[in-house]
């Protein structure tokens, strides 16, 4: 049997991929290595322990009721970023503003530290979704913009998906590679080494709900993807959806409406980080008309339309 490489021997294997110093990249994924162990254990055990199912009672800067999980996942993982002190603030979907560790690290990080949270109490999967930033500011504390690099500037991008098992999927711009969790031990092994998208598909992610609101070009698409027998398959978990689609092909779409015309996915902590997964895995992901990464933002939770997935059909969505 072929001896099972870790997530840490490969990290170290690969260190010399990383821009920046021997070991910061190790060091920067631990804090999402070990925090995720830790998610998943609750996540997995959710329907168990009452005190962590439901609402927190509190929403979210988007106005969205927090589970306790999220808050759970959310603490855990600045905690977690503060403590290894290569980070010098984190944005997170449930921090109406920038956490603040003021060390002088070299590093910010944004992240959706439990995307899709509304599945946790009826067991369908979910995941963490983060972006790492080298500051462009100095000094002690970061500033504002370091966090309004455009998605090109990531120097790493990654996601845990709390499903049927759980996995870490990163890239550093060299391809990307997913470890899946092996509980018995309680680490993360290489199991889908050098991840590349189908060039097409014929899998289709979209909240039809929202039909009588999508504009004709999107409707059109919907219309062609029917016509040629495609398969639906909406999880409403975006990690989820897009984790399929990278394995199977295929294209998930969350256009803008007349109501929002952003959409509601937030580029930051959402589409940047899975679109540089994406890309690197030889997809697309634009926001209809512009490549996600190429948006410069200009707020920490600003929201941007997101079609991403198997290149040749988030380029036949976008000739509409
Ligand atoms: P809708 C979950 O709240 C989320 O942010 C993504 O995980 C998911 O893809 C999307 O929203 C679902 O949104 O409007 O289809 O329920």
């Amino acid at each position: 049997m072929a001896k099972v490489k870790t997530l840490a021997e490969f990290i170290v294997e690969r260190q010399h991929e990383f821009t920046y110093a021997t070991g910061e990249l190790s060091q920067l994924l631990t804090s999402f290595r070990l925090a995720g162990k830790m998610v998943n254990r609750e996540v997995n055990k959710a329907g168990l322990a009452e005190d962590i199912l439901g609402a927190q009672g509190s929403e979210n800067v988007q106005g969205e009721q927090q589970q306790k999980l999220d808050v759970y996942a959310n603490d855990l993982f600045i905690r977690m970023l503060r403590n290894q002190g290569m980070v010098c603030a984190v944005a997170s979907e449930e921090n109406d503003d920038v956490v603040h560790f003021d060390n002088g690290g070299k590093y910010v990080v944004t992240m959706d530290p439990l995307d899709g949270s509304s599945n946790i109490d009826v067991n369908v999967s979910i995941g963490t979704i983060f972006s790492i930033y080298r500051r462009v500011s100095t000094g002690p504390s970061a500033t504002l913009e370091d966090f309004m690099q455009p998605g090109t500037a990531q120097v790493a991008a990654g996601y845990l998906i709390y499903g049927s098992s759980t996995m870490l999927v990163y890239t550093t711009g060299h391809g990307v590679n997913g470890f899946t969790l092996d509980p018995s031990i309680g680490t993360f092994c290489l199991s889908h080494p050098n991840m590349t998208t189908p060039p097409d598909g014929s899998i289709y992610s979209v909240n039809e709900g929202n039909w009588h609101e999508f504009a004709p070009d999107v409707r059109a698409y919907i219309e062609d993807c029917k016509k040629r027998k495609m398969s639906a398959r909406y999880i409403g978990s975006l990690v989820a959806d897009v984790h399929r689609n990278l394995l199977k092909g295929g294209i998930y779409l969350y256009p803008g409406t007349q109501k929002a015309p952003k959409g509601k996915l937030r580029l930051l902590y959402e589409a940047n980080p899975l679109a540089m997964i994406v890309e690197q895995a030889g997809g697309m992901a634009t926001d209809g008309t512009t490549r996600i990464l190429e948006i410069t933002p200009s707020a920490l939770h600003q929201r941007t339309p997101l079609y991403i997935g198997s290149r040749a059909m988030v380029e036949q969505a976008m000739k509409r």
